[in-house]
């Protein structure tokens, strides 16, 4: 309960900041985009990280408006960027199951893309699998919304959540983020590396991009590279970090 009371503060009093972690292409090494994540900066405790909260934040739906919130920073780093010797980058924002049902999600992230004249292409909304069961309808509805006007989606966690591949088909999706889970051991356990040689063959059959998460090593990034992986991301090329050390990255990479 102090959580909860000390979190509906820092909705109030604009606590809340976005930490971008680079995604990279596996052929050029070069960085292909970005994934929001959030942080608390609460005070006294310093930085916390999101395990700690976002349990809350989807429990009491505060997630809605925390959500809006994250929608419209990253549409704000995404123009400053692009009006900025940094340029066009695109960024990925994780999108729960409750944005969907309530509040309005493809409204505010149309207004956060006019406000800021950003391309649509240049926003991505990272989803899993549970969250696109949960409302089918609705869901449907405002993802090919979104679609049409041009943002990116993209399946976060695939391969853990409660899911039919049906979805597929009827959620106009652009790329596939296979779980930390079958990175981990991708190069010693048979199991693992099968689910991982599957989906990239099931991604790139169905004309989508797929993205490894969780690589923290050069021995899965070699692995992932030999087998037609598009991207990795993860703390062996990059952990999140604020923006101004991310623009920095970026500026480098030109
Ligand atoms: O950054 P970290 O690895 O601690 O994130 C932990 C979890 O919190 C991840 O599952 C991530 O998807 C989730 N998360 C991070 N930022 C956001 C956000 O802005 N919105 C939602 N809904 N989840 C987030
Ligand atoms: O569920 P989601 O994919 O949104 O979670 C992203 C979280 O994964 C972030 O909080 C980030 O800190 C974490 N993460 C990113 N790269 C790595 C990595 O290489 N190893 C581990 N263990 N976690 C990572
Ligand atoms: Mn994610
Ligand atoms: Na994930």
């Amino acid at each position: 309960l102090a959580l909860e009371t000390a979190l509906r503060k820092a909705i109030e009093n604009e606590e809340f900041v976005l930490d971008y972690q680079p995604k990279a292409h596996l052929n050029s090494g070069r960085i292909a985009g970005l994934e929001a994540l959030l942080r608390w900066h609460r005070p006294g405790h310093g930085m916390v990280a999101p395990n700690e909260f976002i349990s809350v934040l989807e429990e009491t739906g505060m997630i809605v408006q925390v959500g809006s919130w994250v929608v419209a920073e990253a549409c704000r780093q995404i123009g400053l960027w692009l009006r900025s010797p940094v340029g066009p980058i695109q960024v990925s924002v994780n999108v729960s199951g409750r944005q969907f049902a309530e509040g309005d999600l493809d409204g505010d992230i149309i207004k956060g893309l006019a406000r800021h004249g950003i391309p649509a292409d240049l926003l991505d909304l990272e989803l899993t699998e549970t969250s696109l069961m949960a409302n089918t309808e609705r869901t449907t509805d405002i993802l090919h919304r979104l679609k049409q006007h041009g943002v990116q989606i993209s399946i976060d966690d695939f391969g853990t959540g409660y899911s039919s591949l049906a979805y597929l088909r009827r959620f106009p999706i652009d790329k596939l983020k296979i779980d930390i889970a079958f990175i981990r051991d991708v190069t010693t356990n048979p199991d693992d590396a099968a689910i991982v040689l599957a989906i990239i063959s099931m991604a790139h059959s169905l004309k989508l991009d797929v993205i490894a998460e969780g690589v923290e090593t050069a021995a899965q990034l070699n692995y992932l590279r030999r087998h037609h992986c598009d991207q990795i991301q993860g703390f062996y090329f990059s952990r999140p970090l604020p923006a101004d050390q991310v623009a920095e990255m970026l500026l480098q990479d030109q």
